[in-house]
């Protein structure tokens, strides 16, 4: 079923006020379907856009999300011991379904049914982050630590080890 293409960003607008987050979400010109856009459109360092990278439970089914850093590369075997189950990568039709979101503008919050949510710790080294907000042009800033509060996620060692 088609969405309207607003829907996703109004979602994570929602979902942010309800939290008490006042951070603005900026809808741009120019695509932050990537982490390497998303950079170049807001003017930071690919290390502080968030990526919202969905797994699904091999035996549940449940939907998994991992906030890792836009220049670092989620680990399955961590998120495996972290949710108890083996994760596997999501295909686009899971994201859809489960999260509300298209691939590249999937939000760490504001999801249709709430994913088990894990947050990598290098994101905590930046005073602020860059995160989608429901669509490829929409992105917030977040303080690591209010992303942490907000979507109620498990601060971990996602990433592989260098
Ligand atoms: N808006 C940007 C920056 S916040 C964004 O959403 N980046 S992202 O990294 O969170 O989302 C893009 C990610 O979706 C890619 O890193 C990639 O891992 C994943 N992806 C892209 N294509 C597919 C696909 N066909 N199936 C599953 N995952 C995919």
């Amino acid at each position: 079923m088609a969405e309207k293409a607003t829907g996703g960003v109004e979602r994570v607008r929602a979902a942010l006020a309800e939290r008490g987050l006042g951070c603005e979400v900026k809808e741009l010109a120019a695509s932050t379907r990537t982490a390497q856009e998303a950079a170049a459109a807001v003017g930071c360092d690919v290390a502080q856009i968030v990526k919202s990278l969905v797994f699904r439970g091999a035996r549940s089914g449940r939907p998994v999300l991992a906030l890792v850093s836009g220049a670092s590369r989620a680990s399955e075997a961590r998120l495996a011991e972290l949710a108890g189950e083996p994760v596997v990568r999501a295909d686009p039709a899971f994201v859809r379904e489960r999260t509300g979101f298209a691939i590249g503008g999937v939000a760490p919050l504001g999801h249709r049914e709430p994913p088990m949510v894990f947050i990598d710790r290098q994101l905590l080294g930046f005073a602020v982050v860059w995160a989608a907000a429901g669509s490829p042009n929409a992105v917030f800033a977040v303080a690591p630590g209010e992303l942490a509060r907000v979507t109620g996620g498990a601060v971990a060692e996602l990433v592989e080890p260098a």
